[in-house]
C-alpha cells in the first residue's frame, strides 16, 4: 500500500495504476487505497513547495488521482453505505478550482444518503446564499485549498450570518480541504472543519441527529 503513495508522489502513473489494480485484486479496501493515494498527493504538494516539481507536476498528480478514483469508485460506493437524511449544499469557493477533494466529499455524502447540490468550483460568494434560498440546505460544505480560499470561505460565513433572516433555517457550515487547520477554521468562523471526507460525513450525521453545534470543532 505504501508503494502506491510513493508512486503517486513520484508522479509515476503507470506504476500507481498497476499497484492499485493489484491491491484491489488482493482484496484491499477502496477506502484505504484512496487514503494512501491522498498521502501521495500531500507529498506531491511538498515537492511543489520545495520547487522539486512545477505546475505541470501538480496537473499530472491530478490526472493520476483521477485514474485511481476511476478504479476505486465502484468499491467505495459499496463500502460506504448509509441512510442519513439531510441536504448538503457544496462548492469550491471563489478563486479556487481544486475539485478532487470536493468531488470525493460529494460522493461520500451521496452514498451515505444525503441529498447534495454541488455548485462546482470558483463559486462566487453570493451564489451560495442564492442557492441556499432555493435548495434549503441543512448543511453548507465549503471546499478550498488555497490561501485566497480561506478569505472567500470567511466571506460566505459572514454573508450567511448577515442574511440569516432571509433563510427558513440557518444551515450549519463545514469547511474542508487538506490545507485547513484549527487556526484557519477559527479565522473563517465555520461551525466545523475537516481534512477528511468521511469525517465530514460523520460530523454531518451527528449534526442531523443533534442539531446545531455548540462551538467550533473538528467533530
Ligand atoms: C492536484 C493539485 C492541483 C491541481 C488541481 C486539479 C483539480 N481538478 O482539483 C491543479 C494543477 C489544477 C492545481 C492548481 C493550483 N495549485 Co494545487 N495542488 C494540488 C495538490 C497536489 C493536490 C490536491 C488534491 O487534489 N489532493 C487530494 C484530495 C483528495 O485531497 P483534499 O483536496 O484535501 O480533499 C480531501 C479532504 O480535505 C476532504 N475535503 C475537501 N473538500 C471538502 C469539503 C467538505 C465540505 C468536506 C466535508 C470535506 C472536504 O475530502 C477529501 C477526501 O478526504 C495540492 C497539494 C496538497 N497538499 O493538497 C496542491 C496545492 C493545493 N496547490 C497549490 C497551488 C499553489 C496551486 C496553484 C496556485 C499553482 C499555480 N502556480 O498556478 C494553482 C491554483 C489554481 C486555482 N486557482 O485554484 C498549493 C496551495 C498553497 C496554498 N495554501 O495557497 C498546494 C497546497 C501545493 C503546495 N504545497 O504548494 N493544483
Amino acid at each position: 500500500m505504501q508503494s502506491i503513495a510513493a508512486a503517486v508522489a513520484a508522479l509515476n502513473e503507470k506504476t500507481a495504476v498497476r499497484l492499485v489494480e493489484e491491491a484491489l485484486a488482493a482484496g484491499e479496501s477502496s477506502l484505504s487505497i484512496v487514503r494512501v493515494a491522498e498521502e501521495g498527493m500531500r507529498k506531491v504538494g511538498e515537492r511543489y513547495e520545495r520547487q522539486d516539481i512545477f505546475l505541470s507536476g501538480l496537473i499530472m498528480a491530478g490526472e493520476i488521482f483521477r485514474s485511481i478514483m476511476e478504479l476505486a469508485q465502484p468499491g467505495l460506493e459499496n463500502e460506504m453505505v448509509g441512510n442519513a437524511s439531510g441536504r448538503v449544499l457544496l462548492g469550491t469557493v471563489s478563486g479556487d478550482i481544486h475539485d478532487i477533494g470536493k468531488n470525493m466529499a460529494a460522493l461520500a455524502y451521496r452514498t451515505f444518503g444525503f441529498t447534495v447540490e454541488d455548485l462546482g468550483v470558483n463559486v462566487p460568494t453570493p451564489r451560495f446564499l442564492d442557492a441556499a434560498k432555493a435548495f434549503r440546505p441543512d448543511i453548507v460544505g465549503l471546499s478550498g485549498l488555497l490561501f485566497v480560499a480561506f478569505t472567500a470561505m470567511r466571506d460566505v460565513v459572514t454573508l450567511f450570518k448577515d442574511h440569516a433572516g432571509e433563510l427558513e433555517k440557518a444551515p450549519v457550515i463545514i469547511i474542508g480541504g487538506g490545507t485547513i487547520d484549527q487556526n484557519i477554521a477559527g479565522y473563517v468562523g465555520a461551525d466545523y472543519w475537516t481534512t477528511d471526507a468521511m469525517e465530514g460525513v460523520r460530523i454531518c450525521q451527528r449534526v442531523m441527529e443533534k442539531g446545531q453545534p455548540a462551538s467550533l470543532s473538528q467533530g
